[in-house]
């Protein structure tokens, strides 16, 4: 995986905290020393990574969790949040249209590479591209790019010892290809000759995207030579290339995304398909490997979604759901400790440890539907195989344990209605304990 090590530590850390009983300030504190050593170790810029951990650390402490969220939750989804505009906010979206684009950028950046691979990804989105080799300063470089076409079964052109003559001829050429690809010359440097080279390549082309091809190891000065770039030929988009070879391509995808230059791909190995469209949302989904974010950001887009919460009343009064008897087991807990409850009926006598065994299977189900979502809670019949995974792992219950749960809940809402509807809630504690097995 592109930046294993930054993902272990980031899943490592909150992973820890969320295994704390409740988020308070100490674990808060103890959260951002890690995540600020693991990204420093991935080279993201000092004054990024303070910023986001003030971020952070504000937004755990005193923002209060939306309704339906807790405060461990509300804490991940800031974590996900922030790490997702430190990385690019916006995913680069990559129009499926007509067009030319000019590829730009320093030696063995892995320009030609790329220019391979981008052809490839659009002849697998459907359309017809064509590569065109405008390096005529590199020895062997416009073999290289009519190979890679042979090689992808895309049609190239590579000829001539002027950039820009080359680039015309081609344009006729591929006039009913749809997305003609330009590869241009690399220097060590952004210097005079290639400023004026890219210039003049420009204009005989007039593309309608200009990437910038960066390779992840350059750390932080991708955000510098992508303002330069841009200042020069202005860009549209950024490729960065080795992310499968570095640890410390935080620091590329964070610089560029401060200098507002969208990242659209990028390159994870030297092979014609190692390449990805870049959307930081799934990025940082899969770079903390949280248990059960999918779920957790559901959630959280249902919160926002007042028409859900209606409908949750209205179905709510017809059935029994899982958010019933969640209700009713909090409703339960909001009595006190079961022992000191039961204490208080007269005439009461249960052996020893029953009352413990119940209390914690409680705990344990209101931990594992506190992973579900409210579509999920008001419709258990949706939570098949693959939720049960998620919902085992964003709790920490075995699958077992919530298999065991919603047979439960089966045989609780059987009972509910042999005994004619939901009016538990108004029904005495006696019944309430009786429905989690308890005899009173
Ligand atoms: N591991 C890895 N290697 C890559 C990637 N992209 C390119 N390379 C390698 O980087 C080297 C340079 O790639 P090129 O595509 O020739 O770079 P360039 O920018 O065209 O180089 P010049 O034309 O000399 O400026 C080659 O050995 C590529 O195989 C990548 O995503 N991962
Ligand atoms: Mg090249």
């Amino acid at each position: 995986m592109v930046l294993e090590k930054l993902g272990s530590a980031l899943s490592d850390a909150l992973r820890k905290v969320t295994g704390r009983g409740f988020v308070d300030k100490a674990a808060v504190d103890e959260f951002i020393r890690d995540l600020q050593r693991a990204l420093l170790q991935a080279d993201v810029d000092v004054k990024l990574v303070f910023e986001l951990s003030n971020r952070i650390r504000e937004r755990s402490l005193n923002e209060r969790p939306a309704a339906g969220m807790t405060a461990k939750e509300h804490m991940v989804k800031t974590v996900y949040d922030e790490l997702v505009s430190l990385l690019g906010k916006e995913a680069g979206n990559v129009e499926l249209k007509k067009q030319k684009i000019l590829l730009v950028g320093l030696y063995g950046s892995g320009k030609t590479t790329s220019a391979a691979k981008l052809a490839r990804f659009f002849v697998r989105k459907g359309l017809k591209p064509a590569l065109v080799g405008c390096d005529t300063f590199r020895p062997a470089a416009q073999e290289q790019i009519i190979q890679l076409g042979d090689q992808i079964g895309v049609p190239s052109y590579a000829q001539g010892k002027d950039p820009s003559r080359t680039a015309s001829e081609a344009i006729e050429k591929f006039s009913d290809r749809d997305v003609v690809i330009f590869d241009s010359a690399g220097r060590n440097a952004l210097d005079a000759g290639l400023a004026g080279e890219l210039k003049n390549l420009k204009d005989a082309i007039k593309p309608d995207e200009v990437f910038l091809v960066i390779p992840a190891d350059i750390g932080q000065a991708a955000g510098k030579q992508s303002e330069e770039f841009s200042r020069l030929v202005g860009i549209t988009g950024v490729i960065v290339t080795k992310m499968d070879g570095t640890a410390k391509g935080g620091a590329a995808l964070s610089s560029c995304s401060i200098v507002n230059a969208p990242i659209k791909f990028i390159g994870v190995g030297e092979k014609v398909d190692e390449f990805e469209q870049y959307d930081p949302k799934r990025f940082v989904a899969r770079l903390i490997g949280y248990g059960d974010l999918q779920g957790l950001l559901e959630k959280a887009e249902e919160i926002k979604t007042p028409e859900l919460a209606k409908s949750a009343d209205s179905i709510m009064s017809g059935k029994y759901s899982l958010q019933d008897f969640y209700e009713q087991i909090e409703s339960i807990k909001k009595m006190g400790p079961l022992k000191q409850v039961m204490q208080m009926i007269p005439g009461l006598k249960l052996p020893e440890g029953v009352l413990d065994v119940q209390e914690r299977q409680m705990a344990k189900w209101k931990n594992a539907m506190d992973s579900m979502t409210t579509k999920e809670k008001l419709n258990p019949e949706l939570i098949e195989a693959s939720r049960i995974k998620r919902i085992s792992k964003g709790s920490g219950l075995k699958e077992d344990e919530v298999k065991e749960l919603i047979k439960h809940y089966d045989r609780t809402k059987k009972m509910m209605r042999m005994m004619g509807g939901k009016n538990l809630k108004r029904g005495g504690f006696a019944q309430l304990a009786k429905q989690f097995g308890i005899k009173v």
